[in-house]
C-alpha cells in the first residue's frame, strides 16, 4: 500500500494505533515528537509532511521486539551476517524496516530507507533520510547535554545537524566502549572528518 498519496486524518490515525499496540507509552510519546519535529522539518526544508509523518510514526516500531525474532529474520532474508554480533539499537531500525514492511504493509521505499538508516545515518542520505535521523535526535522530549546546540543547528542547516549528531552520538559512543557498526564510521568519515 502507498500510505503518502491517500494519507487522510483517518490513515494517520489508523497508523498511530498499530504503533502505539507495539510500545511503551513511553516510547510512543517519542515517536509522536519525532513526527512533530521531522513534519517541521519537511516543511522548513522542501520535503513530503507526509512522508515525514509516516516515517516518524514507524521509525521506532520494532525497538521492542525480542533479539531472537531479529536474528530469525537476519539469517533467513540475506542480511549480513556480521549483523549477528550487534544488538537492539543496531537491528531496530536497519531490520525493522523488514517488519515495517510485512506488518504495516508501507512499501514506499524512500520512507523504508529513512526507517533502515535512522539509527546510524548514512553517507549518502535523502533530505528524508537526514529529516527522520536529525528528528529521533532533537525531538522535544530530548533532554541530554548539547540537544539546545542540535535544535538551533537544525533550524539552520540540516547538513551541520547531520555533522554535529553524528559527532555527538560517536563521541558517547566510544566514551561508553560500545561496539561500533562499520555504517556508522562511514557516516562519521562523509559528514564529520576533515578531507
Ligand atoms: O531508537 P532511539 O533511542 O530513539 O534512537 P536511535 O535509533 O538513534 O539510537 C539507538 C541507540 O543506538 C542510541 O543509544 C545510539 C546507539 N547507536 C548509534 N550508532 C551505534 C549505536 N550503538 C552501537 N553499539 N553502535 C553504533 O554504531
Ligand atoms: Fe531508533
Ligand atoms: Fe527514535
Amino acid at each position: 500500500m502507498d500510505y503518502s498519496s491517500h494519507y487522510t486524518a483517518d490513515t494517520r490515525e489508523t497508523l498511530m494505533q498499530k504503533v502505539q499496540m507495539r510500545m511503551s507509552e513511553r516510547r510512543f510519546q517519542h515517536v509522536l515528537g519525532v513526527e512533530k519535529m521531522a513534519i517541521a522539518l519537511a516543511e522548513k526544508y522542501g520535503c513530503s509532511p507526509e512522508k515525514a509523518s509516516i516515517a516518524a510514526l514507524t521509525h521506532d516500531y520494532a525497538k521492542e521486539r525480542p533479539d531472537d525474532e531479529f536474528m530469525l529474520v537476519i539469517k533467513r532474508d540475506g542480511f549480513d551476517p556480521d549483523l549477528l554480533n550487534y544488538g537492539n539499537a543496531i537491528w531496530h531500525g536497519l531490520v525493522g524496516a523488514s517488519f515495517v514492511e510485512r506488518e504495516l504493509g508501507i512499501t514506499d521505499p524512500e520512507i523504508l530507507n529513512a526507517i533502515r538508516v535512522h539509527t546510524t545515518g548514512a553517507a549518502k542520505m535523502t533530505l528524508l533520510d537526514k529529516i527522520i535521523y536529525v528528528a529521533d535526535y532533537i525531538e522535544p522530549g530530548r533532554n541530554f547535554p548539547g540537544v539546545e546546540d542540535a535544535r538551533e543547528i537544525a533550524l539552520v542547516d540540516l547538513d551541520e545537524a547531520v555533522a554535529f549528531e553524528t559527532k555527538h552520538t560517536l563521541a558517547h559512543l566510544i566514551e561508553q566502549e560500545q561496539q561500533i557498526y562499520p555504517k556508522t564510521i562511514e557516516t562519521y568519515n562523509h559528514w564529520v572528518a576533515k578531507k
